[in-house]
């Protein structure tokens, strides 16, 4: 499914606007077709269309157009959709236009104003923080965990006397050149090893043989496998890293780094280890460059650090060096495999013409032990126009992907396999010809079997497409696939989101898990934080990744935690995966969010060995990335644990899902999903899934059904996930009605951000000082966003509950307030007149030109937007003094409130003349 945004024009010079759609008949959701959509949007400013600040929050969109509108019930062919009068309203509002068109299936459309054809803007842009963001926003904690020698406490450790290797294959010389980046170049290199360096290949070099089976080794590194390996310190006083292959060795020199780095003395090292989990993967959700994206870069579903990093129109001469950092990041913390792009797939990745580039990415990456998996579209042979069906039955369509799998397996030899979405939101599924889930991954799973590749299924299959769904659509996954158990071949994984919905912050652990043992099941887990805040919160899902890792589905009626189903030790599955949809960008950081890093650092060591310590993680993550000493690093992992518990308080109190805006996922909307997913009704809130309810809770074997089934045994933050609750029902957890528990909560949260603040700013001085600095403007923003999510959610709760706040903030809940003072010109320093102020609060007289980028929701915001401020303040009551500011300019009136809500600009401008 396309989303797209066009170009913003003025809207004042189109005088006529039409789209363009030649709709080619790929048939949408449940046999029917996506409708596509028209908004006209009158951006405040082109570069003010993000996801982060999208128009469609505020109410700026001007009115649709769908398909069901259409004469024809099946829109396949090419229609013309007038959209002139949504351009003149945005004329009307002298304002720029900007369309966006949802749920085109491919690329066969145009948009002309005017006769002229107009330029796409953008797929899913990017976020914007702004124009006073940090110079080094982007770039700020560049290089990760990575940074050898850059910081002072770590120098000393970096002295080896030698690198001993016999030369081999491309992994075994990036482990090698690994140890020379740290070590430094002038490292003698031999053959022999030498007391006090390092002697690091496979059993093949003779030197390892010897110092194996001196070490009476040899038989624990066969049996560690093609990843695991030995690291320890030989009689000789020889750092020796062994393994049955070179990838194993390359993992072996990261540990020994990092161990290294940490302060660990290399005398007492002594370490076998293998991973637990066999495919240890990062999902990028990037849209092919499209020919008409205007820079070649592709874009990303829910990313948030730019565009997708694979760039497929530029020499692979000028990306090959990004593509090997990604390469050494993710082999450091034991990571094996990406799937290159988005589950809603294009058929972009298997044609002919593109695979060459593809091949340069995987080219990259295999010296890092990396393989490459393509996210498929399940009717890929009639979206390319080649057969007039996708039924995995028939021979021809079986034959159509034998030859084209084979096609990309000569690009990419060592392909790790395919991932496939099919019947979900809108995505073509088996499901369409009559056939099982099963029979659709059998048909990829036998092509690719003599490739040695697998099938990654996916298990997020929800809606329309299922023949008589349940109404709750946390029971359709497991209602799909439990009867299906055993009929999946050997090379395909089940792959399973955490919870039984999408992704939020907090859901109960889903019942598939436990619920398949004759079916290979690995974990979905998220690192891009489509519903955690974007770019601009802090939170490490690290901690809530340990928790689920610890739950115990009882499966069997035993002990049996989600670490043992996915690492398949609890029913001798074959094949394991631990997978995160991950969307690093284009940033010179990767993540943008400097402490988005520890995500993926945490990630890595989890998936490698999924009973590690979240805390641990990070405490080496900052040692590691951000130079922190061992106190220092104590602190950040204590405050990078917190800071999900602290977001999960004012965007999901009592674990409401769903309370996000519909599309974009950021702000809060609670009115957005009410019943369907959040259960509102006009008394209370929750979605029932006990056994009077949906019946939810009884998937789950005891006693964990039990515990869901009754309130008081809920866990809090599953409250409203699980029951629902009238609004004066006073709650077990909290002693407070349901009411006043979301406003505690909330405050809470909001609170918990000002403590995150104080605590960061006292890492001062101490860490990194881009990141430092960069990370408190961002939790800046994330101030004032939490207190807007508090605010809307309370102002929803009020306004229906009708329950008053007992600890008296209802004037948090009050609408924004509104400013005004008439045009007039005035000399610096002199009183301004007119100005009235509405609440108590503060006032401001801010640059004029802050205008463009209007709808100041919050103060912080405004005030970064100020720009170092420019302008004066005033406390404002009924009257108010501000004074004009001291230098000349023309400057509006701004009008904040004491929970910082601030209003729109004034219409009226105030002219300082010197
Ligand atoms: C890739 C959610 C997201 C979609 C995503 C989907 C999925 O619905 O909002 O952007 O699509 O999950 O996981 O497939």
């Amino acid at each position: 499914m396309a989303f797209l945004l066009f170009e913003a024009v003025p809207a004042q010079r189109v005088a006529r606007a039409k789209l363009r759609l030649s709709v080619s008949g790929q048939e949408g959701s449940d046999g029917g077709y996506w409708p596509f959509e028209v908004y006209a949007v009158p951006p405040r400013d082109p570069a003010a269309l993000t996801w982060n600040d999208s128009p469609r929050h505020e109410g700026d969109w001007m009115g649709l157009v769908d398909a069901s509108s259409l004469p024809d019930a099946e829109p396949r062919g090419s229609y013309e959709l007038d959209v002139t009068g949504h351009v003149a309203k945005a004329a009307a509002a002298g304002s720029q236009v900007a369309f966006r068109v949802e749920g085109l299936p491919d690329r066969d459309w145009t948009l002309s104003l005017d006769g002229a054809e107009i330029a796409v803007f953008d797929e899913d842009p990017v976020p914007d923080l702004g124009p006073t963001a940090p110079a080094e926003a982007a770039s700020a904690g560049a290089g990760l965990w990575l940074r050898y020698g850059e910081f002072s406490g770590q120098a000393e450790a970096r002295k080896l006397a030698g690198v001993a290797y016999e030369p081999g294959g491309e992994v075994l010389q990036a482990a090698v050149d690994e140890l020379r980046t740290y070590a430094g170049a002038e490292v003698p290199a031999t053959r022999n090893p030498v007391p006090g360096g390092v002697l690091l290949g496979t059993p093949d070099n003779p030197a390892v043989q010897d110092a194996l089976r001196q070490a009476g080794r040899e038989r624990e590194v066969r049996e560690l496998g093609a990843e695991g390996y030995v690291l320890t310190r030989t009689a000789d006083e020889v750092l020796l890293i062994a393994s049955a292959s070179e990838v194993g060795v390359l993992y072996g020199v990261f540990h020994l780094l990092r161990l290294l780095r940490l302060g660990t003395e290399a005398s007492t090292l002594d370490i076998a280890e293998k991973p637990a989990v066999q495919h240890r993967l990062n999902h990028h959700w990037d849209n092919f460059p499209s020919t008409a994206a205007r820079d070649g870069w592709g874009t990303i579903e829910r990313g948030y650090a730019g565009h997708s990093p694979w760039q497929l129109d530029l020499p692979l001469s000028e990306v090959a060096a990004r593509y090997r950092e990604y390469g050494r990041l993710n082999a450091s913390v034991g990571l094996n495999g990406a799937v290159l792009n988005n589950p809603n797939a294009t058929t972009d990745w298997i044609e002919p013409q593109n695979l060459p580039r593809l091949a340069g990415i995987a080219d990259s990456l295999r010296p890092y032990g990396i393989r490459l998996y393509l996210a498929l579209r399940f009717d890929s042979p009639m979206a390319l126009r080649e057969l007039d069906t996708a039924d995995p039955f028939d021979p021809r369509v079986r034959d159509w992907w034998r030859r084209t799998l084979d096609r990309v397996h000569q690009h990419i030899p060592d392909l790790g396999g395919v991932l496939v979405k099919g019947d979900s939101e809108g995505e073509p599924g088996p499901l369409r010809y009559g056939r099982t889930h099963a029979d659709g991954a059998n048909m990829f799973a036998e092509i690719l079997r003599p490739h040695g590749g697998i099938v990654l299924w996916r298990a997020f299959v929800y809606g329309d497409a299922l023949e008589d769904p349940d109404p709750d659509r946390s029971k359709q996954a497991y209602e799909l696939f439990v009867p299906q158990d055993g009929k999946f071949a050997e090379n395909v994984i089940l792959q399973s989101k955490h919870g039984p919905w999408d992704f939020q912050p907090r859901e109960p652990v889903t019942p598939l898990f436990g619920a398949t043992p004759r079916t290979n099941t690995g974990i979905e887990l998220a690192l891009s934080k489509e519903y955690t805040g974007h770019t601009t919160h802090a939170n490490y899902p690290i901690a809530e990744f340990e928790r689920i890792f610890g739950f115990d589905t009882r499966a069997g009626g035993r002990r049996t935690t989600i670490a043992d189903v996915v690492d398949g030790s609890a029913f001798g599955y074959t094949r394991t995966l631990a997978v995160a949809v991950h969307n690093p960008g284009t940033d010179r950081n990767w993540t943008r969010m400097p402490t988005d890093q520890a995500n993926w650092y945490g990630f890595g060591r989890l998936a490698w060995s999924p009973r590690s310590s979240a805390r641990e993680c990070a405490a080496e993550w900052a040692r590691l990335a951000l130079g922190a000493e061992a106190a220092a690093a104590a602190e950040i992992a204590d405050w990078l644990v917190d800071t999900d518990e602290v977001f999960r308080r004012y965007a999901q109190p009592l674990g409401i899902p769903f309370t996000s805006s519909e599309e974009y996922h950021f702000k809060n909307e609670p009115e957005a999903w009410e019943d369907s997913a959040n259960g509102a009704t006009p008394t209370g809130l929750g979605y029932d899934r006990t056994r009077a309810g949906s019946g939810y809770s009884a998937l789950y074997p005891e006693p964990t059904a039990g515990r869901y089934e009754r309130l008081a045994s809920t866990p809090a933050e599953l409250v409203l996930f699980l029951h629902h609750v009238r609004y004066d029902q006073v709650l077990p957890h909290t002693g407070e009605t349901l009411a006043q528990s979301m406003y505690d909560s909330t405050f809470a949260g909001v609170e918990g951000v000002r403590g995150l603040i104080g605590r960061w700013e006292r890492l001062e001085g101490r860490i990194d000082p881009d990141v430092c600095r960069v990370q408190r403007w961002m939790l800046r923003r994330q101030l004032s966003e939490a207190i807007n999510y508090r605010n809307v959610l309370n102002r929803y709760v009020r306004t229906r509950s009708g329950i008053a706040d007992k600890r008296g903030r209802d004037s948090a809940l009050r609408e924004p307030p509104v400013a005004d003072v008439p045009d007039q010109q005035v000399r610096p320093g002199a009183p301004v007149t007119g100005a009235r102020g509405t609440a108590p609060g503060r006032a401001y007289l801010l640059p004029a030109d802050l205008a463009r980028t209007g709808r100041w929701e919050r103060e912080d915001r405004l005030l970064l937007a100020a720009d170092g401020f420019r302008g004066t303040r005033a406390e404002t009551g009924e009257h108010f003094d501000l004074r004009a500011p001291a230098e000349p300019g023309e400057y509006r009136l701004h009008v904040v409130n004491d929970q910082g809500f601030a209003s729109e600009p004034s219409r009226g401008v105030v002219r300082v003349v010197g």
